[in-house]
């Protein structure tokens, strides 16, 4: 298999940690490339043009972090990160689309940063700050991740991806409790070898 990312693409690193913490790198070819100058391949996988983008051993693409994430921890050994069903799966889930929701509010600020400067707009890049501001507490609240799986991933991908590009936001202020569990998984060689810095 083939995955096209981006080194400093948080979706892709959540895909990337995920196979990392199946010890699967040796069954998926990593692609590093920028989705920005618009490469060929990339669009030949997935017409969004976006990263990560799976080609399968079959010959077939997928885009979408979290549709990627699914499918690799179905097909490659190693423990199961997402539960194919009940309780544990939904409360994975959820946390991964609030992680998500988090990253793609960073992510649409800092790439609004980046429009000429007659495009930009303050207006828009305080909604996303807004977004960030009601997800942080949410996330704060609920109990801390016992296992390191899809929703744990993709929270620790977020944070760090918060840490990465918006640090004047300082996330660890109002979040003693998530500051204090991601230092710990912050450790992990799965997060190591995948820092985009
Ligand atoms: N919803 C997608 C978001 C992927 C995404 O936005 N990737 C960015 C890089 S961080 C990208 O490739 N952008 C290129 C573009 O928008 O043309 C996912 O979860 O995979």
């Amino acid at each position: 298999m083939k995955l096209y990312a981006a080194q400093t693409s948080p979706y892709a690193r959540k895909v990337r940690v995920l196979i990392a913490e199946k010890r699967a790198g040796a069954r998926v070819e990593l692609v590093l490339i920028d989705p920005w100058s618009d490469p060929a391949a990339l669009h030949q996988a997935v017409p969004s043009g976006k990263v990560p983008a799976l080609v399968t051993d079959e010959g077939w693409a997928l885009g979408e972090s979290w549709a990627i994430a699914d499918y690799l921890d179905s097909v490659l050994p190693g423990p199961r990160l997402l539960a194919p069903d009940g309780p544990e799966r939904w409360q994975a889930l959820r946390r991964s689309a609030l992680a998500q929701g988090l990253m793609d509010a960073v992510f649409a600020a800092v790439i609004e940063g980046r429009r000429p400067a007659g495009e930009r707009s303050p207006g828009w890049v305080e909604r996303q700050k807004a977004a960030i501001g009601r997800s942080l507490p949410v996330l704060e609240a609920m109990e801390p991740p016992a296992l390191f799986d899809l929703g744990a991933i993709s929270l620790a991908c977020a944070l760090d991806y918060l840490d990465f590009r918006h640090a004047d936001l300082d996330w660890r202020a109002g979040c003693p409790v998530l500051a204090t569990w991601f230092a710990a998984v912050d450790q992990r060689p799965s997060m190591r070898i995948t820092d985009p810095r």
